[in-house]
């Protein structure tokens, strides 16, 4: 059974830039639902049940029901997805990447700023729901990329491995900031922890 990662902070905690009854609906609902429904599919199919949820995101080409295969993209994307971002916020965040993802960035991007002024741009630009990533490719390198919907650069078939993802369905910002999308994504860099992302780099790098 799929369990959704438990928040090192409070649902009020990352105000005033992520506010808490967004935090709270997009957690305990959202998030919530979208594991619940992954688990619910997964308990219909057996070939799913001993894999974790990146094999299963790897390889949804695997599963022969087309119906099937659609909640667990949804679903499990969902799930995915939120166990990352979740995980990547902090009230009390490491401002900036150091070491070998630091490295990596200034190589890849050229600075910090660039980065998050390409994450950005990615992240304004989707049209619709969807998520803007920074992904470690299997060259060494990173990319900035966005997928519609749950999708994620796992689903690729790319072997992208994500490190960061800025959710931009509406549900994550609309009751603070309404239309303007820009504005969350501007507050969203107040709480990112750059060490979770350093986290997940390095754990994609070995
Ligand atoms: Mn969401």
């Amino acid at each position: 059974m799929f369990v959704q990662q438990t928040l090192s902070y409070g649902f009020a905690e990352l105000e005033p830039y992520i506010d808490e009854l967004t935090m709270l609906t997009h957690y305990n609902k959202h998030h919530a639902g979208y594991t619940n429904n992954l688990n619910t599919a997964v308990e219909k199919e057996p070939s799913l049940q001993d894999k974790t949820i990146e094999e299963i995101l790897t390889h949804l080409d695997s599963i022969k029901d087309e119906q099937v295969r659609t909640t667990v993209r949804n679903n499990g994307g969902g799930f995915y997805n939120h166990n990352l971002y979740f995980s990547s916020l902090s009230p009390k965040p490491a401002k900036a990447p150091t070491g070998i993802l630091e490295k990596q960035i200034v190589k890849d991007f050229g600075t910090i700023d660039d980065l998050k002024t390409r994450l950005t741009g990615a992240a304004t630009g989707r049209f619709g729901s969807g998520w803007a990533w920074l992904s470690l490719k299997k060259d060494g390198s990173l990319s900035v990329s966005s997928t519609p919907n749950q999708d994620n650069p796992l689903m690729t078939g790319t072997g992208d491995v994500p490190i960061l993802g800025i959710d931009v369905w509406e549900h994550a910002y609309y009751l603070k900031y309404k239309n303007l999308r820009g504005d969350y994504v501007k507050a969203f860099w107040n709480v990112v922890d750059w060490n979770a992302v350093a986290t997940l780099f390095e754990a994609a790098h070995s």
